[in-house]
Order: structure tokens, then sequence, then C-alpha cells
């Protein structure tokens, strides 16, 4: 990289956009699988279209005759026509989700069917793409170094896909030997909600399975042989509505441990034990309109309290918390945090906190308190193809704020080489992260 240093105005504004827009990234919180995962690494236009978020916007103009019964009773194909019908032909598909699914097809080459408006030949043009390909091609054009899965031991469905080989190799194997490879552009992350939840009851049908005593230490030893499993970059959970932490914090049932006591005695201690990250995901209000659930798009936003958060950063000052807040109210409170608590780093703009108009709030808001020592972004996405509109999206937004914070560092005399702003754009978009998760 060279340390030309920029002589203009014009040559720093150029210098970030280009950095900006060829930058690898390292996506920190995304649901996706591998190939090998079989269909639960999902693409395709018929998963774009039915995408929990553009369900949830179909339902807000569709007639009422259209119910979710009979929407959930449908093919994922026929949920795909309707969607396409009433959000894409019936008026114009400007929100963010839609867009992005126009963005995805413009980024492979699809122009030509965007125009024609010819669903099943984007159909065809897809039944044609392998699988392994295919994913390698979507990481490229999006640009993306690696991105972390979400990988959640409390569901068979994915959990069968870690267990040993079929020839009865140990639970030790080296998750890249077993017989579902994970490729190196995918990693892995441990999902443990149910502790956050101080949902026992779920905690113990697990540990059944696990043949392991249902109390504390039987939990810790299911994280053992699950972080032994899959080698995840770090522990994950994100919180209910009614999240407590502390002395009033009460089991959900009688008998059972609280939320509070997991934490402590299970979460903390594990994470200390095999040195693990702990990623924190709160404001998540599970199930608001439960008539969506079907497709995952029930969930809605609290505005969450940051008090827990400070209470386990100050009490563990040696375990590493990442933290991300779903309600935009709280974003500037735990910017103070991250502030003033060197284990805690923030990433992403969330779920519905991930539009442009927000992203360039938060981006702001956050190099203006925290410099470069924060990740700007994740994707969160769940369907492969995603990957490409998400980072498009999100990478002019980053661009323009960055412009303007590198424009100002250069009006006050500040020299700039190329590489001094390669260097820092690297740190938002995963590099903070990585030095992060390697102090
Ligand atoms: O809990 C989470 O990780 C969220 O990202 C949810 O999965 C949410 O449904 C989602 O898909 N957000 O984009
Ligand atoms: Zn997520």
């Amino acid at each position: 990289m060279s340390r030309y240093q920029l002589a203009t105005a014009g040559e720093v504004e150029e210098a970030v956009r280009a950095t900006v827009e060829c930058c690898e990234v390292i996506d920190l919180h995304t649901h996706l699988f591998p190939p090998s995962h079989g269909n639960l690494m999902l693409y395709g236009i018929d998963e774009l279209l039915t995408y929990h978020y553009l369900v949830s916007e179909f339902f807000m103009i569709a007639p009422l005759s259209i119910t979710h019964d009979l929407f959930f009773k449908l093919s994922k194909r026929e949920q795909a026509d309707l969607i396409w019908e009433y959000l894409f032909v019936k008026r114009l598909p400007i929100s963010e989700a839609q867009l992005g699914v126009l963005t995805t097809l413009q980024m492979l080459g699809l122009e030509d069917y965007i125009k024609s408006k010819d669903l099943n030949a984007i159909r065809a043009w897809y039944a044609k793409q392998d699988p392994y390909q295919y994913a390698r091609r979507v990481f490229k054009i999006a640009g993306v170094k690696y991105a972390v899965m979400t990988n959640v031991p409390f569901d068979e469905d994915e959990a069968k896909y870690f267990r040993s080989d079929d020839n009865g190799g140990d639970d030790n194997n080296n998750i890249s030997s077993n017989k579902y490879p994970i490729p190196t552009f995918l990693k892995t992350a441990l999902r443990i909600d149910p502790l956050l939840k101080g949902d026992w009851g779920t905690i113990c049908k697990c540990l059944t399975l696990e043949k392991l005593p249902h109390d504390i230490e039987g939990c810790k030893e299911y994280l053992r042989i699950w972080a032994r499993r899959i080698k995840p970059m770090y522990l994950m959970a994100s919180t209910p509505a009614d999240f407590q932490y502390g002395p009033h914090d009460k089991p959900r049932q009688e008998g059972w441990p609280s939320a509070t006591e997991l934490i402590d005695d299970v979460m903390i201690v594990i994470a200390k034990e095999l040195n693990l990250p702990l990623a924190m995901k709160i404001g998540p209000w599970r199930g608001m309109s439960p008539d969506l659930n079907p497709c995952g798009g029930g969930d809605g936003v609290v505005v969450a309290d940051v008090k827990p958060l400070r209470e386990l950063c100050f009490k563990n000052p040696d375990v590493k918390f990442l933290a991300t807040f779903l309600s935009r109210v709280n974003q500037h409170e735990v910017c103070v945090l991250a502030q003033k608590f060197r284990n805690l780093h923030l990433y992403g703009c969330w779920w519905y906190l991930n539009n442009p108009s927000i992203i360039e709030e938060m981006t702001k808001m956050r190099v203006e308190m925290l410099g470069t020592a924060f990740t700007a972004q994740h994707s969160d996405c769940r369907i492969l193809d995603q990957l490409m509109y998400k980072w498009k999206h999100s990478r002019k937004v980053i661009s323009n704020v960055l412009v303007e914070y590198y424009l100002k560092l250069y009006k006050v005399g500040w020299s700039l080489t190329q590489h001094d702003i390669v260097t820092d754009v690297n740190r938002f978009l995963g590099g903070s992260f990585e030095e992060f998760m390697n102090k």
C-alpha cells in the first residue's frame, strides 16, 4: 500500500471511497450456513422474496382475504409469487428490503430480468447454479473475507451436522474433518439464547440429549462439548424483552435457576475457562406479532436497559464482550458505555437499524465518540445472496460518513497517506473486531 501523501481534498475523498469499496470485510454476525449443510443454506429468488422482512411488509398491504394461516400454508414459490405481485409489480419496490432484492439481481448481472420483471426467468437462472460455486461467487462479489454464522446447538436440524460422523468418530472431531465441511469463508459462533432467557426447560431437554445431569455442572459441560465440536469464535445470545440481571431477577419457574445464575455460573465461567468472548444482542421483543412467527418475522424491538451490560463489563474485566443493541434509542448510551469499558466492543447496525438513514446516524455518532474502535456493520444475512446487497448498501453510507470525517482531519493539516486510509478503513470493517479479539 502506497505511502503517497494525499495532496488534495479530492484525493482524500477518492482514497476513502475506493478503499471502502474494495475492502474485504469481516461479517461478524450472519445466519448463513455452508452448502454442505443441505437446505439450511438458503439462496435464490424465492428465498430472497420470502425473507421475513418482506413477508411483514407484504401483510401490511395484502387484502384481508389473504390470512396469515392461508399464506403460510402456501409453498415457498407461491408465497414468493404473491410478494412479487404485491410489493414489486403492483407498487414500486422502494423499501430497503425490496430494493435489496433488486440490488442483488443487478450485482449478479441479471439487469435484463429486472427490466422484464420476469420472475420465472430469474428462477430458471438460479436453477442452473451449483450451490458450492455460487456460495464462493457471492462472497467474492460481496467482498466478504469471512462471515460468522449463528450456530444453535438447541436446534437439532442444525446440531446434527456437527455431531460426530456416522462412522462414530468421537465428538472432538475437528469441524473441518467431519463430512459436512465448513469452507474457510464461514466461521462458527455458539448461540445460547435459552441461558439469557432463563429457559431451563429447553436447556434440560438438550442436557438429556447429551446424557448430562440437569444442573449447573451439566450445563457447563454442555457448553464445553459444543465448544469442542464447533470451535466457535465467540459465545452469543440475545435477550428476551423482559430480560433481568441481578438480585431482583427471579427464576421463570419454581426450582429453575434464574437467568442471572445461568449467566454468572455458566456463561461467564465458560467464557473465562475457554477464553471465548461473549456477544450480547440486546433488545428484541420475541413474538411481538405472533401471526408472523411462522416465517421468523414476529419479533419486534424494545428499548432495553443498558445497566445489565454495564454490570457484566464491570464485574468481569477479563471477559471480552461484543455487543449490539436493537433499539435506536439505546445507541447513544451504549456508545458511552463502550467508551468507558475496554472489554466492550460495539458492532453493527442490527436488524431494524440496518437501514441507510440509521446506519448514517449511528456511524457518525460512533466515529465521533469511539474513533475507529468499533465495527461499523454486520449483515445479519439469512439468505446467502443478501450478502451482496447488504454490504453494497452499507458501504455506500459508511463511505459518505468516513469521507466527511477524514476531510476534517485533512483540513486541520494532518498529513494522510493512502496507507493510513486503508489501515483505518479496514478497522471499521473487521480490523477492529480482530484487534479486539486478539488483545
Ligand atoms: O436474533 C438475531 O440474531 C436476529 O438477527 C434475528 O435472527 C432476526 O430475525 C433477523 O433475522 N434479523 O436480521
Ligand atoms: Zn441475527
